[in-house]
């Protein structure tokens, strides 16, 4: 099996911790590639050009992170990050939701920086996805202590440090998450001493 991604891709991120975490880095090749672009070869293999992607032994090919990491975490037959536990399902999958408008709102915000030149860039957009994650940085303040973020690892709390954890020199600028939120800060860098976490921490 192969996983294509970039080492900067957050998203890409979430599925390398699942592979790490479930024992697979012997087992599924990492490829790294490079997105975007008229005519990259990558559109050959998936169309969409979007990473993360997961190539299978008999060719078929699954695109996105929350496919693929399920995929990953049922391969041995015993899921680990996806509990299917009464109650706790429904908090893990509210949690990774959250933690997802997160991370889907400050991809945007940091793409801006990333592929616009200053003078195409939307302040509105900037400003509109700040806030945003500025509210959810407040709402995950009141949830951290909550067991299923401080209890055994989940989907939630990979999406969670995906978002948050190794990002300052990545992340949008003037994101101030860390001010006035003492539980959320303490939260990421104890979640960055998995060895998953610290290991695909995007380069600088
Ligand atoms: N919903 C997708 C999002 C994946 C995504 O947006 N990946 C970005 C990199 S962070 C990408 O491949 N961008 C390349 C492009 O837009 O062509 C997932 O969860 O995997």
């Amino acid at each position: 099996m192969r996983l294509y991604s970039t080492l900067t891709s957050p998203y890409g991120r979430i599925a390398r911790i699942v592979l790490e975490e479930k024992g697979l880095l012997q087992k599924v090749n990492f490829i790294k590639v490079k997105t975007r672009g008229e005519n990259n070869p990558y559109y050959q293999l998936n169309p969409s050009g979007r990473v993360p992607a997961l190539l299978l032994p008999d060719g078929t090919l699954l695109e996105d992170s929350i496919l693929i990491s399920w995929y990953l975490d049922h391969l041995d037959g015993k899921p680990s990050f996806h509990i299917y536990d009464g109650e706790k399902i429904l908090e893990i999958k509210r949690l990774e939701a959250m933690a997802r408008s997160m991370l889907d709102g400050t991809s945007l915000w940091w793409r801006e920086y990333l592929y616009r030149k200053e003078s195409e860039r939307s302040e509105t957009l900037i400003q509109h996805e700040r806030s945003r994650a500025l509210r959810l940085a407040d709402k995950f303040e009141d949830e951290v202590d909550k067991s299923i973020l401080s209890g055994k690892l989940n989907m939630a709390q990979i999406v969670l440090a995906c978002v948050l954890h190794g990002r300052d020199n990545a992340n949008p600028k003037d994101f101030p998450w860390r001010e006035g939120r003492p539980k959320l800060k303490a939260w990421v860098e104890r979640i960055g001493k998995r060895h998953s976490i610290e290991n695909t921490k995007p380069p600088d």
